[in-house]
């Protein structure tokens, strides 16, 4: 069975974009793919983060996979800072990468114009952990949003850079990324990416808002000066509200636009909240049903299962670059 993984910070509120743009496959790739959900805390250190809120949102990260439909019984969920493998791997990894392809990483470029001499060396290295996550489990498939698409290209520079210098040691990954919602919008300004680190609390709605927020949030959405709902691209805040609309009820574009073609914009925004809430509430009662005691059972499974195959991984390429220690040779060799 081919492998996915995947991952998401444990940072502030999950919303609509990672859903719709990540989340919602990993659920369904799942029942195809021998899968693995990580909690990346250790990308989450990368910008300075409150000890007990990061915990907390570690948790209730994990509660979030549950409740979109991760199913623990198909899929692996563990938390990133339980596997030491990923960090020993990172550091491997940091002797193969380049200084001056990590210079190009467009999300360092953004995060570093933020934080100007502030910026950590965590933050620099962010994408080489992240290459790390992948390759420890020879994952076929990764199924994330448009905007992780450059670091996928570099996760597979990096392995076949290491394959080529030491010999066949990594599976060479693919991006997943889908057709429809792999970059969702801000409601408030259509030309930024939904963002939970975005300034602007209303353009970005969030799984666990209540009723309230979300019609506020739609109602406040920035439009165009135009009357007609088509998907268009050259209007993308319409092209965007169209979109979530399309993937929240499964209509096919064409009954969309047929739907809408008498109607305005204050409709459409009204619809598409309605359509929100209701596809949140069920989600929202799930996130609170699994007990702390449930949960830990479940990230320990989780955390042994990946322990076992990163463990390998980690191993073979010790062994390959000749660092295995006092480890036996011979015998690692048998088990690539
Ligand atoms: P943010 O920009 O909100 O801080 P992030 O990329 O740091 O998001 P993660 O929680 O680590 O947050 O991302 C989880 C997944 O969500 C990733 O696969 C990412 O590509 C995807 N994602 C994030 N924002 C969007 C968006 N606006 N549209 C589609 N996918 C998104
Ligand atoms: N950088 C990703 C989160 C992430 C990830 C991964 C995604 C960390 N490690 C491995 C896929 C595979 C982000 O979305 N911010």
């Amino acid at each position: 069975m081919k492998r996915i993984f995947s991952g998401a910070q444990p940072t502030g509120n999950v919303h609509l974009g990672n859903y719709l743009g990540a989340l919602r496959n990993w659920v369904s790739l799942q029942h195809e793919y021998e899968s693995f959900f990580c909690i990346v805390n250790l990308h989450a250190i990368t910008t300075r983060q409150d000890p007990a809120l990061l915990a907390q949102k570690t948790k209730e990260l994990a509660q979030i996979y549950l409740a979109v439909g991760i199913d623990p019984e198909l899929s692996t969920i563990f938390i990133q800072s339980d596997v030491a493998e990923h960090a020993e791997l990172t550091w491997i990894l940091n002797c193969v990468a380049r200084m001056s392809e990590l210079e190009r990483m467009t999300q360092f470029k953004d995060k570093a114009k933020k934080q100007r001499e502030n910026v950590g060396v965590g933050m620099f290295d962010y994408p080489v952990l992240m290459a790390a996550d992948i390759l420890l489990y020879q994952t076929d498939l990764v199924p994330v949003g448009e905007d992780q698409k450059q670091h996928l290209e570099l996760t597979r520079d990096l392995a076949i850079r290491f394959n080529r210098d030491y010999g066949d040691t990594f599976r060479i990954p693919e991006p997943y990324i889908p057709k429809v919602g792999a970059r969702i919008m801000s409601l408030s300004d259509p030309a930024k990416k939904m963002s939970k680190s975005d300034d602007d609390p209303n353009g970005c709605v969030m799984l666990l808002d209540d009723a309230d927020s979300i019609q506020r949030k739609f109602k406040r959405a920035v439009t165009d000066s135009g009357t007609t709902i088509r998907f268009d691209e050259s209007r993308p805040a319409i092209a965007n509200l169209l979109t979530i609309f399309q993937l929240l009820t499964g209509k096919s574009p064409e009954q969309i636009e047929d739907h809408f073609a008498a109607k305005g914009y204050a409709q459409l925004k009204q619809e598409l909240a309605d359509v929100t809430v209701e596809f949140l509430k069920p989600f929202q009662e799930r996130v609170r049903a699994t007990t702390d005691e449930e949960l830990s059972r479940l990230l320990e499974k989780g955390r042994d299962k990946a322990r076992q195959i990163a463990r390998v991984t980690l191993e073979t390429a010790m062994a390959r670059m000749g660092i295995s220690g006092a480890r036996e040779l011979a015998g690692l060799a048998a088990r690539i």
